[in-house]
């Protein structure tokens, strides 16, 4: 060991040059010694290695820096929680940001190594489902661009979110392994470890009531959770931050007693049960995973994290007492909600702190962000099980209860009914843990992710713990950040943009309004429109490489890309490319409008419907795409395995973005962001952050159709009746009729019959109802494309128009109305 009075001494080392050729050096440096590797005989895969650890270096002096000015000007530092994160690839990303594209290219091509090569072999980090996760990720981004102290913490899931496979148009799910090759971006932190508990029993120390009891909780299980850290780099490198993701490992990697008694695979039984925690994402998206290994592994990350923060806290400060003046926590959905009780648990049986005070800080140190309104997506656990796994947390969900319904009947007057509303526990049917109301009560901010979503929010799902806490929900709309979002994935408008007016919006996105005026110039527009035609090309070219279909990029390129889910519609879409399909056939000498129509997005394994809609898309295609009548007139491509980076291309290459949710339901959407801001035309409802995209864009702007969220409760209030709105509609009819019949699956003509007729007796997602709304708007953009001029006059302007959704827009306002940290 060294001693303190020599630390001091030490010197740091010198920070890392950015010069080409030193760069170039290191990299054959790092081959040599990291890897052990000539680079006569290195695999792509060693250059990417090699490559990663010498931008690495670059990154931890920034890392550095930022973990000590934290600790020396004692600024607050703010915690998010998520059991997701959708990063994608990091080098471009972090390279980027530190500003050695350039650099690194040219050290690389006097390597004889191709830059976009080596990155492309990255593969996704897809530890996320869809826009939760990939929200997560932008907002690590965002806080670290505009200096605001913050961890994320999450599982470092061994398996990401699965690769798809079509098989013969079905959805086919493989294990996705992005860990097979290493990587170089993350740091094992072996001193980080906690113990986790689960199960067992509490012993009740002293006589007190229910609330001042001391327990004691000997579980039954324990694990250990030991930390992977990965850098986040800031735009400019201005902040490095930390994620900090957790995997599981067994006290006794081995049990000898058994070992050696000849029961080789129950020796294992421990190791396995406890690497089982960090093995898996559950695909579930907005369907909760209903099963004890989610609930396990929500614990898991929460009490870890708790641990974490708190012994961080204690040594920098050694006093819980002032927790909350000097850490936010941000619980990402009710996914760790648990926490609530766990740091409850942590400050009253371990810090001996007595209810009152311990419940005090904790609602000072959370607040939560709801993502969803959908019934069936609120998480609620069956009382025996979370008693079972986690009976110390079960008693003090009970105390803290107590204590708000004894606040609402007595203080607030509430009745029966709205006792039964704000109370944690659903005691209809078997008794059940609400998750929502335990984030809610344990929190002092509660925020929806668009304007329209927390107005719902207020007004259905947590309307009477509103009445209880009026002061507690407010709005964060949704934002995505530009980095990734423009500057990386478009680097043709991204360059456009600079020469037409400079490099202010770099560094404030909403300095693209500059932009305006350029959309009134004739010159400017062509050269936008070349842009997107590069875009549509290289899209093309990957469509021709993976699925061997040609593409004309003159064409309208239209796309809907997200999870697959009934209330997000792409069945409205795919119904309207047949009714379409069918018009053409009709008339083919009129004068339509060529289009390709792309989908993309996965399926929860288990969602039946949702693979069907995948199938169905498949199976119309094939009809589309090989019938001569409408060659160069319409396509349908569905792209396989939808990720980060397909998104990456896709985004960019979009005349026009499908936002079709019916109305009420989605709570924000961020795709919607990413196409306005790269030049697309939205069509879509009035639904989510589609509303405020109105607002900033302009109505001129924006092609928006179908009933609001006002009219879709009102007509499910009044009886809505699919089969007589069918039956009115000629071109409706006869798609469904089609589709129904067999047209699209002769092989076997019964495939969809259910999933129409579906549409004819409930129709909940109202694709009835809007369907002659949505063909007239897409005939309306028929209309508005044949004017090429006025075309990319609007779509520079939604460019110009959508910098407020920035994520940094959105973390400055959580960093200034919630955590009140950073600058
Ligand atoms: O969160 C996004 C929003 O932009 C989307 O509108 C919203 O649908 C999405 C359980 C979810 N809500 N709920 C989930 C994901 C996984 C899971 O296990 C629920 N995802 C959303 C960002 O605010």
């Amino acid at each position: 060991m060294i001693t303190k009075s020599v630390i001091a001494d030490l010197p740091s080392p010198p920070p890392r040059s950015a010069d080409p050729a030193k760069l170039a050096a290191e990299i054959i440096e790092r081959l040599t010694y990291s890897i052990g590797k000539d680079a006569k005989v290195a695999k792509p895969h060693d250059w990417m290695t090699a490559t990663i650890l010498v931008i690495r270096d670059r990154v931890i002096d920034r890392w550095m820096a930022s973990t000590r000015q934290t600790y020396e000007t004692g600024g607050k530092r703010v915690y998010y929680l998520s059991l997701e994160f959708l990063i994608g690839r990091l080098t471009r990303d972090a390279v980027s940001n530190l500003g050695m594209i350039d650099e690194v290219r040219e050290a690389l091509n006097s390597l004889g190594v191709d830059f976009d090569a080596v990155t492309a072999l990255e593969p996704d980090a897809a530890l996320g489902n869809g826009g939760l996760g990939r929200l997560a990720a932008c907002f690590m981004e965002s806080m670290a661009t505009v200096d605001v102290p913050a961890y994320g913490y999450g599982i470092r899931y061994v398996h990401g979110l699965f690769r798809q496979q079509m098989s013969d148009g079905w959805q086919v799910e493989l294990p996705e392994t992005w860990l097979a090759n290493g990587n170089a971006w993350e740091f094992q932190r072996r001193e980080s470890a906690y113990e986790i508990g689960f199960g067992g029993s509490v012993d009740t120390i002293g006589n007190g009531s229910d609330e001042t009891q001391r327990c004691i909780w000997k579980p039954q299980e324990r694990v250990i959770a030991t930390a992977f850290d990965t850098p986040v780099v800031g735009w400019r490198a201005k902040r490095v931050n930390t994620l900090r993701l957790w995997t599981a490992q067994p006290i006794d990697p081995i049990l000898l007693d058994a070992f050696n008694a000849g029961d080789h695979i129950g020796a294992l039984r421990e190791s396995n049960k406890a690497e089982a925690l960090a093995r898996v994402l559950y695909p579930a998206d907005q369907t909760p995973a209903g099963q004890e290994l989610r609930l396990r592994q929500e614990y898991f990350f929460s009490s870890a994290s708790l641990q974490d923060i708190l012994r961080r806290h204690l040594q920098q400060y050694g006093d819980l007492r002032t927790l909350a003046d000097k850490v936010a926590i941000q619980l990402n959905d009710t996914h760790p909600a648990v926490s609530v009780a766990e740091m409850m648990r942590l400050l009253i049986d371990i810090h001996r702190m007595d209810f009152d005070q311990a419940w005090d800080i904790t609602r000072a140190t959370f607040s939560y962000t709801n993502h969803t309104l959908l019934p069936e997506a609120l998480e609620s656990w069956p009382v025996p099980l979370f008693e079972r796994l986690l009976p110390r947390h079960m008693q003090l969900v009970y105390a803290i209860n107590a204590n708000v319904l004894r606040h609402a009947r007595k203080d607030r007057g509430f009745s029966d009914e709205k006792i039964r509303a704000v109370s944690m526990i659903d005691e209809a049917g078997d008794r059940r843990v609400r998750m929502g109301n335990l984030a809610f009560l344990g929190s002092h901010s509660i925020n929806g992710v668009s304007a329209l979503h927390t107005e719902l929010m207020k007004q259905t799902v947590f309307s009477d713990l509103h009445g209880l806490y009026p002061d507690r929900i407010n709005n964060k709309t949704n934002g995505i950040t530009p980095r990734r979002w423009l500057m990386q994935c478009n680097r043709g408008l991204f360059g456009l943009i600079r020469e037409a007016i400079g490099d202010d919006f770099m560094d404030d996105a909403e300095k693209l309004k500059a932009l305006e005026p350029f959309a009134r110039d004739a010159g400017f527009r062509a050269r936008f429109a070349n842009v997107k035609r590069d875009n549509k090309v290289r899209l093309s070219n990957l469509v021709a490489r993976r699925m061997g279909i040609r593409l004309d990029p003159s064409s309208l390129f239209d796309i809907q890309i997200k999870r697959i889910h009934e209330y997000k519609r792409q069945l409205l879409n795919i119904i309207e490319a047949v009714a379409i399909y069918d018009q053409i056939r009709s008339h083919p000498e009129l004068d339509w409008t060529p289009r390709v129509k792309f989908f993309a997005g996965k399926a929860a394994p288990s969602y039946y419907n949702a693979k069907l809609i995948i199938k169905l898309a498949n199976d119309v295609a094939r009809v589309i795409n090989n019938d001569p009548t409408v060659r160069g007139l319409l396509k349908i491509v569905f792209i396989p395995n939808y990720n980060v980076s397909l998104a990456e291309v896709m985004v960019p290459a979009a005349d026009l973005s499908e936002q079709i949710s019916t109305a009420g339901m989605e709570a924000s959407g961020t795709g919607n962001m990413k196409f306005a801001l790269n030049g697309a035309l939205t069509i879509g409802t009035l639904d989510g952050a589609n509303v405020e995209i109105r607002e900033c864009v302009g109505e001129d702007n924006i092609v928006i159709f179908g009933l609001t969220a006002e009219e879709v409760a009102q007509q499910r209030a009044d009886g809505y009746n699919p089969r007589a709105v069918i039956e009115n509609s000629r071109e409706l009819s006869q798609a469904l009729t089609a589709i129904a019949s067999g047209v699209f699956s002769p092989d076997d003509r019964d495939r969809f019959s259910g999933l129409i007729s579906g549409l004819y007796e409930h129709d909940w997602f109202m694709v009835a109802a809007d369907f002659d709304a949505y063909t007239r708007a897409q005939r309306q953009v028929d209309s508005l494309w044949v004017d090429e001029e006025a075309w990319y006059g609007r779509t520079i302007l939604n460019t110009a128009r959508v910098g407020w959704f920035s994520s940094d827009r959105t973390i400055r306002q959580y960093a200034k109305e919630i955590w009140k940290a950073g600058p």
